[in-house]
């Protein structure tokens, strides 16, 4: 019978190790919800996130944010929008908030209880692919787009409290055809993707929260991007403890077999 067993998690074991990624980038779980901004019938303002900016915003591709993912823990965002390249769109003066005179990626923002604004954001430093995990409270300051007001908040200014420990580094990557079209996106477009790891706001606010709802947008406002989706588990850590118990188990065998 122990021995039955020992083949049976020793098969397990090497079938995991040699089934083969079928892609190099594995989304998850489409969390992308209606962000609620609809002001007309032309089908790029519509209730769906795919192919959709807000009124009256620039529609096509490049200014277009597609949908966010959850696999475990990882948050990834998706669009035609170059996450990180702001050098790519120039803002005009009045729609220019920091003064830099582009179009620049927010801030990735996290609701946890669904009342009085966002909980944590991950303020990104988006040309460095760093991050910094913050709590938001009643005195934190945004800066906010003046073009799409419906899409705010933009970006995280100051008065939130560090995280400690909750930095992480990204690089934006490109999804194949085959990967955006696994998930349901129009492969022939481009589809950038960043992602963040929500582990350390679920280590940090505890884990009796029933979910969390994610926004990210540019700085003109021109697409605003909403996911939701149920606290997810820490599912790392779930399969981390069952390779232990495995290589526990497997050490106990060994031992017995000396003997
Ligand atoms: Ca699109
Ligand atoms: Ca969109
Ligand atoms: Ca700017
Ligand atoms: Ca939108």
């Amino acid at each position: 019978m122990k021995k039955t067993m020992f083949i049976a998690v020793l098969a397990l074991g090497l079938v995991l190790m040699s089934m083969p990624a079928a892609f190099a980038i594995e989304l998850g779980t489409n969390i992308t919800i209606y962000d609620g901004s609809t002001y007309g019938t032309n089908s790029w303002y519509g209730t769906q996130e795919d192919n959709e900016v807000e009124w009256q915003s620039v529609a096509n591709q490049s200014w277009d944010l597609e949908g966010m993912f959850l696999k475990g823990t990882t948050l990834s965002l998706v669009g035609g929008w170059d996450f990180t390249n702001e050098t790519l769109h120039s803002a005009p003066s009045q729609y220019d908030r920091d003064g830099d005179k582009y179009y620049t990626s927010g801030d990735v923002f996290i609701d946890v209880d669904g009342v009085s604004g966002y909980d944590e954001v991950f303020d990104v430093a988006w040309a460095d692919g760093n991050y910094t995990l913050y709590k938001l409270d009643a005195d934190s300051k945004y800066l906010t787009t003046t073009y799409v007001n419906e899409s705010n908040p933009w970006k995280y200014l100051s008065d939130g409290d560090i995280v400690t420990n909750a930095s992480g580094s990204f690089s934006m990557v490109q999804l194949t055809v085959a990967e955006a079209e696994a998930v349901g996106l129009e492969g022939s477009d481009t589809h950038n993707v960043v992602s963040f790891d929500l582990l350390p706001i679920l280590n940090d606010l505890g884990v009796s929260k029933t979910g969390f709802t994610a926004h990210f947008t540019m700085e003109c406002g021109n697409d605003n991007l909403m996911g939701a989706a149920p606290v997810p588990e820490p599912q790392t850590l779930l399969l981390m403890g069952i390779g232990l118990l495995g290589l526990a188990f497997i050490g106990r065998k060994k031992l017995g077999d000396r003997s």
